[in-house]
């Protein structure tokens, strides 16, 4: 594949498929399916879950062009002690640590904790284990981008306003550049998502860029 650009808004972005990655951020059953921690705490997956099929369609296009793939999973060790203790305060109705419809909630290895089956990571592809909303906080993903030589992410996944946008300002700063399709994102709060895209792009893209699912695909065709 030779170097092109994304569709893009506030406007197109020029890429290297060598030098770009997708990165999909926290796709793990507890955010997003019926009966995990999510909806536990009354929230209506159905506004998360439309981002699975757009997710498959990019995974797929990143999959056959070759680009590097990378997936997070936001969580703790059982022991808690990579949790602030703060941190346990949060959530209003069910607690990290406690048990949830799915396990232990955000605690590594319980069901719950883990990715979707419809987007689970294939042999070679990172795992990013984050404990934290923004995926290269106390996570080795700086060094495996740095290694990759990658320059441009793709980034996908849940909560657009919680962990897709603290990553895309953790990368913006580090100065990657990160495109965000718009449908491959989702938040249970549909304000929350029409703002925080209108964030990355305000100001001339002030940390990143807004696409969409189907120019991605073109793009990486
Ligand atoms: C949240 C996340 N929303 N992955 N986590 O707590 O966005």
């Amino acid at each position: 594949m030779k170097p092109t650009a994304f569709k893009a808004e506030p406007f197109a972005l020029p890429f290297d498929p060598a030098t770009t990655a997708l990165v999909m951020i926290d796709m793990q059953r507890d955010f997003v399916e019926p009966g995990g921690f999510g909806e536990a705490l009354g929230n209506d997956v159905n506004f998360v879950r439309s981002a699975i099929g757009p997710c498959q369609k990019v995974l797929a296009a990143a999959r056959t062009a070759g680009i590097m793939v990378i997936h997070t999973r936001e969580g703790h060790r059982a022991d808690l002690t990579d949790c602030p203790p703060a941190k346990l305060t949060r959530g209003g109705k069910t607690f990290i640590g406690e048990p949830g419809p799915m396990g232990r909630i955000l605690v590594r290895g319980e069901k719950g904790h883990d990715i979707i089956p419809e987007l689970y990571p294939i042999a070679g592809e990172p795992v990013i284990d984050k404990p934290g909303k923004g995926a290269f906080y106390q996570t080795d993903l700086q060094l495996v981008l740095q290694n990759g030589n990658i320059k441009t992410l793709i980034v996908c996944g849940v909560t657009t306003e919680v962990c897709v946008t603290t990553t895309v300002r953790e990368a913006n700063d580090r100065g990657f550049e990160c495109i965000v399709p718009q449908d491959c994102v989702g938040s249970y709060f549909p304000e929350f998502q029409k703002y925080a895209l209108e964030m990355i792009k305000a100001q001339g893209a002030i940390f990143g860029w807004v696409s969409d699912a189907r120019s991605i695909v073109d793009a990486l065709a």
